[in-house]
């Protein structure tokens, strides 16, 4: 047995050095696989590179070398086994001064091989559900990736990460959208470079700075798969991450389906995963936010976590979809610019226009999260992030268009161009509305399906209004001059009584003292008897159900005292009330 085991050691370690050469051989030779070939590193070692005469100008082939000699194909290098690369203190400041090309750490990335080994991330329930899909029998898909100004050694590592984790079989093409970069490497030696890969990689230079949702829709329209899958340019996917998203969208062509997306540290490149019981949600400001899967849906996936979670909306960034669906269902809005909106848009649409969004548990890509946009917004950052969101708010929110406007009063100030041919589109499709959407497929919605007002609530007598203050949890609630124009001051009384600011609720706190203050609490789903009032619009008083007092202003704080009709300091008007 001893023996045994030295020579399964010694197989292994031979297997590993040989994948080891493989990965250098795709360093500057033309492979091709074909159909049916995996693209396994094992696999290509068998390969012979094909010498044909490529007819390249000797400039750019010193290019694609130069970057090359500087790119790490060392798989055992730092950062292997999705481990994370800390920077010698020494090189700080250079460091710094690179991060800055991408918001994210580009010393570390290029420290790090280009196809660094990840362990396998898949719990065995996950593992074993994948092994039993038969590939043969899935549709090709074409993987679009677009970027701006993506830096060299992240988008190898994506590429390289496709390669070699997915079936070759599935992989119809890959297709680089560059939207306008004006960095060197993304222009012929990148051309160049992909040419030698083994799968066939596509380029389109776009001819002006399109936005990521125009630059998307350039891929999809020359894309020959049957599956679309959208990625960003700085990921990593990770083993077997393939065939559970296109099975789903295989069953059911109007199935939109994306993975768990791991954390790639922008700082170190560490590959951490993410939890597998979170979905997407929204809220007032139109942000993607991630939430806790509630109950209902655990519940409904038989508490199965290998099982796809029904979500409301998805990231934006990484999602598989049938080819004709996405054409059927109307793309994108070729009206959205740079960045943003657009994952909320697809969202509300593919929901209420007979689709459903899903994230599968069993298959995990790693993302770098920014914390700023490295690049420009032609236009500016604000009015083109408000003019995506408004155009989703307009043609996909009915009413509840109201919540986002009250929270987001500059939004209102900036054009939304001509949003008809979606509204359009939303006829012909007879698409459901936006209540349909909260009420069956987002009841945890931080926007209520039935509300009772929204806007300010004022005290005429010191023209004070319910405040956030910017505040989140655990603070008491304030007042502050009414200023009419929402944000902080915007305010919504629900059919289940919460009076709630977005994602914030007021709650009645009763602490040592005799007085009964208002703080401000995380909103629950299913609210607390602290967290549930009425109001009387005849006396005008806003009341805690539970206790029968009244909220009154007392120096700039809001308490619950006994219930005076001729008390000024507890007279509210509540914006839009509808009882
Ligand atoms: C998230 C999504 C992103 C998109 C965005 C909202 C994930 C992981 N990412 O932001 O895909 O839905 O929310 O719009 O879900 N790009 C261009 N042209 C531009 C701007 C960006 O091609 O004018 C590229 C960019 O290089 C990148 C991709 O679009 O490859 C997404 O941009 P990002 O990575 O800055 O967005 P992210 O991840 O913050
Ligand atoms: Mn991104």
């Amino acid at each position: 047995l001893g023996w045994l085991v030295i020579d399964v050691i010694i197989l292994f370690y031979t297997l590993d050095n040989s994948a080891i050469q493989t990965r250098n051989v795709l360093r500057g030779e033309r492979l091709t696989l074909e159909k049916g070939e995996t693209a396994h590193p094992l696999a290509l070692a068998e390969k012979q590179p094909q010498h044909q005469e490529e007819h390249v100008d000797p400039e750019t082939e010193e290019a694609l070398n130069n970057l090359l000699a500087g790119t790490s194909f060392d798989v055992n290098g730092p950062g292997s086994n999705g481990e994370g690369v800390n920077i010698d203190p020494s090189k700080d400041a250079e460091m710094k001064e690179m991060f800055k090309q991408n918001q994210f750490n580009l010393m570390a990335s290029n420290l790090i091989s280009v196809n660094r080994t990840l362990p396998d991330y898949r719990s065995s329930k996950c593992k074993s559900n994948t092994d039993s899909i038969n590939v043969k029998e899935l549709p090709s898909v074409s993987i679009i990736i677009v970027f701006h100004n993506e830096a060299w050694t992240t988008l190898l590592r994506g590429l390289y990460s496709i390669i070699y984790r997915s079936p070759r079989n599935l992989l119809e093409e890959i297709i680089l959208i560059d939207d306008y970069s004006d960095r060197a490497h993304l222009k012929k030696p990148l051309d160049l470079f992909v040419q030698r890969l083994p799968v066939p990689v596509h380029i389109v230079h776009l001819p002006e700075r399109s936005g990521l949702i125009r630059a998307r829709l350039a891929g999809s329209d020359i894309a020959k798969g049957k599956v679309l899958l959208f990625l960003d340019a700085h990921i990593e996917v990770t083993e077997g991450w393939l065939p559970p998203l296109i099975t789903r969208v295989h069953e059911d062509r109007k199935r939109v389906v994306a993975p768990i997306i791991d954390v790639i540290s922008d700082d170190t490149f560490e590959y951490v995963t993410a939890s597998d019981t979170t979905w997407g949600g929204f809220n007032w400001h139109l942000n993607f936010r991630w939430y806790t899967v509630p109950e209902r849906e655990m519940s409904r996936r038989n508490y199965d976590r290998a099982s796809p979670i029904r979500t409301p909306t998805i990231a934006g960034g990484l999602f598989a979809v049938d080819k004709q669906f996405f054409y059927d269902i109307g793309t994108y809005d070729k009206g959205m610019q740079v960045w943003g909106g657009e994952n909320l848009e697809i969202s509300f649409r593919v929901w209420m226009c007979g689709g459903s969004l899903e994230i599968h548990p069993c298959s995990r890509v790693g993302h770098v999260f920014r914390k700023q946009t490295p690049y420009t917004f032609p236009g500016g950052t604000a009015k083109v992030i408000h003019h995506n969101a408004a155009r989703t708010a307009e043609v996909w929110m009915d009413e509840y268009k109201q919540f986002f406007y009250s929270m987001v009063p500059a939004a209102k100030q900036v054009d939304a161009g001509d949003v008809s041919p979606r509204l359009k589109l939303r006829e012909t499709l007879q698409c459901k509305t936006f209540r349909w959407y909260l009420e069956n497929i987002y009841p945890e919605a931080p926007v209520p399906a039935t509300y009772l007002s929204i806007g300010e609530i004022s005290n005429p007598a010191t023209k004070l209004c319910f405040d956030t203050m910017g505040k989140k949890t655990g603070e008491s609630a304030g007042v502050s001059p009414c200023h009419g124009i929402g944000g902080n001051q915007a305010w919504s009384l629900t059919k289940e009584g919460q009076i709630r600011s977005d994602e914030t609720c007021i709650s009645a706190f009763r602490g040592f003292s005799t007085s009964t203050t208002i703080r401000l609490e995380k909103c629950t789903v299913t609210p607390s008897e602290k967290h549930i009032f009425s109001y009387d619009e005849e006396k005008k008083h806003i009341i805690h159900v539970q206790s029968g007092k009244c909220i009154a202003v007392k120096a700039n704080v809001l308490e619950l005292e006994d219930c005076e009709p001729l008390n000024s300091q507890m007279s509210w008007n509540v914006a839009n009330y509808q009882a």
